[in-house]
């Protein structure tokens, strides 16, 4: 069995489109998604359709690992029906909130609630989430009905595994946007692999594929004018990246992305255990 790992799309469906069929997957494969399907390119709603569409017919596993802009979304979706006030301030501030909503179908919607936080891979020692893993975080679930037994504070500190950035360099705990101070690390830079090797998402890299000592960033712009990369970790022998051409659509809206680390894979079958 193959395993693919693609990263954010956020709208951008003709590379998507051309990805998958360069992947060219068989029956008994699995392509996983690390979240943000939706949001600042084109055609969010299409990519929404069309990964549904792969989930409902395709002769391989499709998984939808959940981002911090499904998230957003779900959150205005509940909000349009429970608190429409909030609602109305989310829609003043992010147009594509309502733009979205208004072209997703109840199968869409019901597809994207399927997205799960993580996912472990274990043949490769290795952990899928769209963001990232803050210095703090002591203990990972093992599984997805684990996850559902944290509570409070514990799960609420859980979630900012979609939106982890930056962490305190005193204490290694999370960082919302735009708080870092100089010499706070981008949180990859200290992670020291407890949890397995982390395949993540949501920071974009201009430069490629960004391979840390103990994670991967595969978000390579693919609406900044960069790429659109799959991980490819196949059946026999060594995990390697493939990419098409992204699109440049959307405005960066942060200028001071981390430093990349570099290109080559520190990722290797059966290493670190989770
Ligand atoms: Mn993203």
């Amino acid at each position: 069995m193959k395993t693919a790992i693609i990263g954010d799309v956020h709208g951008a469906l003709a590379p998507l489109e051309a990805l998958v069929a360069k992947l060219a997957f068989t029956a008994g494969d699995r392509l996983v998604f690390v979240g943000d399907l939706v949001d600042k390119g084109p055609s969010p709603a299409g990519v929404v359709r069309f990964v549904r569409q792969l989930s409902e017919t395709a002769p391989y596993e499709v998984i939808l690992i959940e981002g911090n802009h499904e998230d957003r979304h779900r959150r205005y979706y509940i909000n349009t029906a429970q608190r429409p006030k909030v609602a109305r301030v989310m829609a003043a501030e992010a147009p594509e909130l309502p733009a979205l909503d208004a072209e997703l179908t109840e199968a869409d919607r019901a597809y994207l609630a399927t997205a799960i936080p993580f996912l472990h891979l274990p043949e490769w020692g290795a952990l899928v989430v769209h963001g990232g893993i803050p210095g703090t975080q002591r203990s990972f679930p093992e599984t997805m009905e684990q996850a559902s037994q944290w509570h409070g504070r514990r799960a609420k500190a859980f979630r900012k595994i979609l939106r982890t950035r930056y962490v305190s360099a005193e204490t290694g705990k999370y960082l919302s946007l735009g708080a870092n101070q100089p010499g706070d690390p981008f949180w990859a830079e200290i992670y020291d692999g407890r949890f397995g090797h982390v395949i993540f998402g949501h920071q974009p890299w201009l430069d490629g594929p960004a391979c840390f000592a103990h994670a991967t960033g595969i978000d390579t712009a693919a609406v900044h004018g960069g790429a659109l990369t799959a991980l490819v970790l196949p059946e026999e022998g060594a995990p390697c990246f493939e990419s098409v051409a992204g699109i440049d659509y959307a405005p960066r809206k942060k200028t001071d992305w981390p430093d990349h680390p570099g290109g080559a894979l520190t990722l290797t079958r059966g290493a670190e255990t989770c």
